[in-house]
């Protein structure tokens, strides 16, 4: 391993806490890019600068520069929006971005398309509407996920009250944030102190996830650090957590993979967050800062080992970790339809294609949404699968949800497949800069085709669990898909199959970098199979892994339990 520093941590140290240079190119008028290194910066901000793939060539062509934009990522943690909001956050998208709101798969919303003129003013509306991008990407960590739906019982809010304290614990102290945007006062040259992170941040991007069994709508085992809640006898007990979970590889470099978190123990409510502390400020310290592509806390576990790991946390925080707890998940995806809640509210869940909410095609989804928000008393919940839940909703307003949701073609939640109930796309092209196929934009392609192949073996109602990405960073979490498309090149993806129905089994490389007639055919003799000899209610993974289509999975498929399940 080299020594080296990237250059990225270079920057973050030159930078004064995160702000480097971006005012000054957010005023130069001669491009509508910022630098570079400015660009790494901004992510720290929650937002990207990206070009619009689509008319790349062209432009070249034509000598004018890319033809550059901002997405801009809100941090919403556990993806709750009162209505006012909402509709504040809509706006944004009808005045300054592109391709209206997208909801994503860590349950906020991103817009795309702002120009470098109006990145500050968006910036300001967003902070204006109660919401903030701070540390929405970058080296740091995220927004915090949690369960849906917090309503449905007195436990699931508390567990939402955590979700919010450990967010606020890891956002930034730097003021570099409210000065650029905000117009803040400048105070003097190295004003700030973080104290969790210091200088240099984290190593690379951290994620935390909370899972309410028996639902893992969050992927927990896909996160840096994933907490189990344990509730018993309807108290919440604690977290069971689990460390080192990241899904993000590159095609041909076996060095870089997909891992599911490590189950390491148990914590009590009040410890929870010391230890998240603990595990944050050891992957800031020996999280590896020469090689930006092993520098995830799953890499720092595998190289240093979970033993060493589990000790150093005991050590820094001042107490032992308790076994890990008996829980039980029995799906991973959204429940759909109207659900009561312990309160008697009610929580109608709404399928969303691929997390995009906007008025194409004939289609008015975010008229409608909005339609709804101006008459909602409740509030609005985004899901991991890139869906959401109009939540809290009284029993005399339910009539009114329900005419705007079949007005605006919202009630596709009542006529949908299996598989179409529980598919995520990342967004891949045209904005994304990583993407090496479609994804988002294939969706409405492929899925018409997987399902009628369904229909053909009467399996419509098949819950299947379906991934598709760009590429093999794995932002649609395509590891932990029984059906999984990973982007190799424009029309073509690697096939990966056989995880579980309920994110703790990984998937397998089935067939590398095949066309779309070959998938087809490939899973049209699966189907059939599948219809003829599954066991009762045996799902389409386990099915495969039972018939040795795909090998028995190995210990690095399954998260490893440390200690035994007490
Ligand atoms: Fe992601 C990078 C979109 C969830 C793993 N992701 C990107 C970028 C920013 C591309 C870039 O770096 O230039 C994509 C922007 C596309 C665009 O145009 O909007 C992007 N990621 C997304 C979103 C919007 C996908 C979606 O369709 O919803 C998700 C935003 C989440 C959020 O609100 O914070 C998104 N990304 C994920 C997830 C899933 C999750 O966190 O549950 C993963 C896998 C889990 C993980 O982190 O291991 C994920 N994204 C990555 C990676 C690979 C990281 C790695 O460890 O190797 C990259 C590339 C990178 O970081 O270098 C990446
Ligand atoms: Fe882009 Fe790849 Fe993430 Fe898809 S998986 S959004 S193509 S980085």
């Amino acid at each position: 391993m080299s020594n080296t520093l990237s250059h990225l941590e270079q920057i973050k140290v030159d930078s004064r806490y995160l702000r480097g240079t971006i005012e000054e190119g957010l005023n130069d008028p001669v491009t509508g890019a910022i630098s570079d290194d400015d660009n790494k910066l901004l992510k720290f901000h929650g937002s990207y600068q990206q070009d619009d793939r689509d008319i790349r060539d062209e432009r070249r062509k034509q000598k004018l520069e890319p033809a550059y934009a901002f997405m801009i990522r809100a941090r919403l943690p556990g993806g709750i929006i009162p209505s006012a909001q909402w509709l504040a956050l809509d706006n944004i998208a009808t005045s300054w971005a592109g391709r209206g709101l997208r909801i994503t798969t860590r349950q906020t919303f991103q817009w795309h398309g702002v120009i470098k003129r109006n990145l500050k003013t968006t910036m300001q509306a967003i902070n204006k509407a109660m919401a903030t991008t701070v540390a929405a990407c970058g080296d740091i960590n995220r927004q915090v996920v949690s369960s849906v739906n917090p309503l449905l019982s007195s436990q699931h809010q508390i567990v939402q009250e955590w979700t919010e304290k450990l967010s606020t614990h890891f956002l930034p102290r730097t003021r570099a944030y409210h000065e650029i945007w905000l117009d803040g006062e400048k105070i003097t040259d190295e004003p700030d102190e973080e104290p969790i992170y210091g200088k240099t941040y984290l190593p690379r991007k951290f994620k935390i996830g909370i899972a309410i069994p028996p639902t893992n709508d969050v992927d927990v085992f896909a996160q840096d650090l994933g907490l189990i809640a344990i509730i018993e006898n309807g108290v919440l007990q604690g977290f069971n957590v689990a460390i080192g979970g990241g899904m993000g590889a590159t095609h041909g470099d076996d060095s870089t993979y997909a891992r599911l978190g490590s189950l390491i123990g148990f914590v009590t409510p009040d410890q929870v967050i010391a230890a998240a502390e603990g595990v944050v400020t050891l992957q800031r310290d020996y999280g590896n800062r020469a090689e930006r592509q092993h520098a995830r806390l799953k890499y720092t576990l595998d190289h240093r080992g979970l033993e060493w790991f589990k000790g150093e946390l005991e050590e820094r925080i001042g107490f032992t970790l308790e076994p890990t707890r008996a829980y039980h998940f029995d799906q991973n995806g959204d429940r759909y339809g109207w659900i009561q809640g312990e309160d008697k509210q009610w929580h109608l869940g709404l399928y969303i294609e691929s997390g995009r909410l906007d008025d194409t095609d004939g289609k008015l989804l975010l008229t409608g949404m909005r339609e709804i928000a101006r008459i909602h008393k409740g509030e609005f919940r985004l899901t991991c699968n890139q869906n959401l839940v109009i939540s809290n909703v009284a029993s005399k307003d339910r009539a009114r949800i329900d005419k705007l949701v079949k007005e605006y073609g919202l009630d596709g939640y009542l006529q949908q497949s299996g598989i179409r109930r529980h598919s995520i796309a990342c967004v891949a092209l045209p904005t994304c800069g990583l993407a090496m196929a479609e994804s988002e934009r294939y969706v409405p392609i492929l899925l018409p085709k997987l399902e009628a192949l369904l229909a053909s073996h009467h399996l419509t109602d098949a819950p299947i669990l379906l991934r598709l990405s760009g590429c093999p960073n794995g932002c649609s979490r395509p590891y932990l898909g029984e059906i999984a498309l990973v982007g190799r090149a424009l029309g073509r993806y690697d096939l990966r199959l056989g995880a579980d129905f309920i994110g703790q089994r990984l998937n397998t490389l089935y067939k590398e970098n095949i066309t779309e007639p070959e998938i087809l055919n490939t899973l049209d003799t699966l189907f059939g199979e599948y219809a003829k000899t599954r066991t009762e209610s045996e799902k389409f993974g386990d099915f495969l892994i039972r018939t040795g289509v795909i090998p028995a999975p190995t210990q690095r498929l399954i998260p490893i339990v440390l200690d035994k399940v007490a």
